[in-house]
């Protein structure tokens, strides 16, 4: 018989959504007349804007006649990377730096294709599970804490090839980048997920100059870039002089927009970008998606050219700011019991303290005593242990009646 991939062996555990997924369901079946309410995956609740939507209409209207019907369009359209890169990057990249896709996840896992299995990997410890889960899948992650047990490498937290920066109140949720190995892939979210927390420009900053001295590359999330209101907080890692140099931006549609069902999202790998021999990034990227990929849906991008004009931009300020205030009642909630947090004020994420509890003790508890599904900090990595992760995408009145029954049942 076929052998089982020995990478997928080496995940540690199902892959946390689902797993959250799956208690809740054990609960609701236990409890038929629970009202459950959901705090946990990030997943949009609200209905795609109007002016948006009449974007995706027409994509479908589209497909309807001859004369402007389409088929594969591997890059995405034109006209819609040109708008990306114009709203997003004030025209600092051409199209071809501009890769339309079906969301940032999936591109997070077509570019650990990309970097292969001999990579060394650098993430914010807690991160987001794609970034360590899909470098375990794709062999980059080296050897799991059980295959380790002579000592003859560190897998101190969890895998020989990952290195943890923790992210924690002590250094403010900002890494300590002297940690950085050489040559690394540098996985980085600001707003981040799980903590909330967004990064300075100044950090930004110190962050490409520790990739550009360890010859390291940067994968730079910037998925909740919408929800950002500081004005003096940088939308995306471009902000940052010499970061085309050293670093890939992925972005998405799913939590501006509303587009998590619908995907499309874009990455842009700057022509400028390098591996050691010389060999351009952009170009292997290409070849990569072309091969593994074939494009976006043309009914999405639609939507994606619709979100980007003034209209579509009003509207996905109307509908971050929607979730926001979500995140602004939770965070006073959790300020009623006294309850330490972050996040929720450039992001819809909101990162609770419980010091010196286990997390999914906590999560438990939640769900137990006021029917609240969350996520457990410990699932995004061991910095996360004692930790809750809040979402606020959520029905108004869903948030509401969640914060009155923390409140009130305390
Ligand atoms: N990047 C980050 C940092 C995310 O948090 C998420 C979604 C994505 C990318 C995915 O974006 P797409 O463009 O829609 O692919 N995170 C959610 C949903 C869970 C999941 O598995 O993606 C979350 O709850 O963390």
């Amino acid at each position: 018989m076929v052998k089982r991939n020995i990478n997928i062996a080496r995940l540690r555990a199902g892959y946390l959504f689902p797993e959250i997924a799956r208690l809740r369901r054990e609960f609701a079946e236990l409890h038929p007349d629970a009202k459950i309410i959901s705090m946990g995956v990030g997943n949009t609740t609200e209905p795609i804007m109007p002016h948006i939507a009449e974007g995706l209409i027409e994509g479908a209207r589209r497909l309807k006649y001859a004369e402007t019907y389409s088929g594969y369009a591997d890059e995405g359209l034109a006209e819609l990377r040109e708008r990306i890169s114009g709203v997003y990057y004030k025209n600092m990249f051409g199209i071809n730096e501009i890769f339309i896709s079906d969301g940032s996840k999936c591109d997070i896992g077509r570019l650990q294709i990309m970097f292969g299995s001999e990579v060394k990997i650098a993430v914010q410890d807690p991160s987001y599970p794609v970034y360590v889960d899909g470098s375990v899948i794709a062999g980059a992650a080296g050897r799991e804490k059980s295959e380790c047990e002579t000592g003859d490498c560190d897998t101190s937290a969890g895998y020989s090839g990952i290195k943890y920066l923790p992210c924690t109140p002590e250094n403010k949720y900002f890494p300590d980048l002297s940690k950085i190995e050489n040559n690394s892939i540098i996985y980085f979210c600001s707003p981040n997920n799980p903590t909330g927390a967004v990064a300075s420009k100044h950090q930004l900053a110190a962050l490409v100059a520790a990739a550009l001295r360890t010859g390291s590359i940067i994968v730079y999330d910037a998925a909740y870039s919408e929800y950002i209101r500081d004005a003096a907080l940088p939308k995306t890692i471009y902000e940052i002089p010499d970061a085309e140099k050293c670093a890939i931006e992925v972005n998405s549609f799913s939590k501006s927009a509303g587009f998590t069902g619908v995907r499309l999202g874009w990455s842009v790998v700057p022509a400028e970008l390098r591996f050691a021999e010389g060999e351009s990034v952009n170009s292997d990227w290409s070849r990569v998606s072309a091969t593994i990929f074939n494009g976006a849906s043309n009914i999405a991008q639609y939507g994606g050219l619709a979100a980007l004009d003034t209209e579509g931009q009003n509207e996905i300020r109307e509908m971050t700011g929607f979730y926001l205030e979500n995140a602004r009642l939770i965070r006073e909630a959790l300020k009623t019991l006294k309850i330490n947090c972050i996040g929720g004020d450039n992001s819809p994420y909101i990162w609770a303290h419980f010091p010196g509890r286990d997390s999914w003790d906590v999560f438990a508890e939640l769900l137990e005593k006021y029917h609240i599904v969350t996520t457990p900090g410990s699932g995004f990595g061991p910095a996360g242990e004692s930790f809750i992760r809040f979402s606020a995408f959520g029905h108004r009145a869903a948030v509401k009646e969640a914060c009155m029954r923390l409140i009130s049942r305390k």
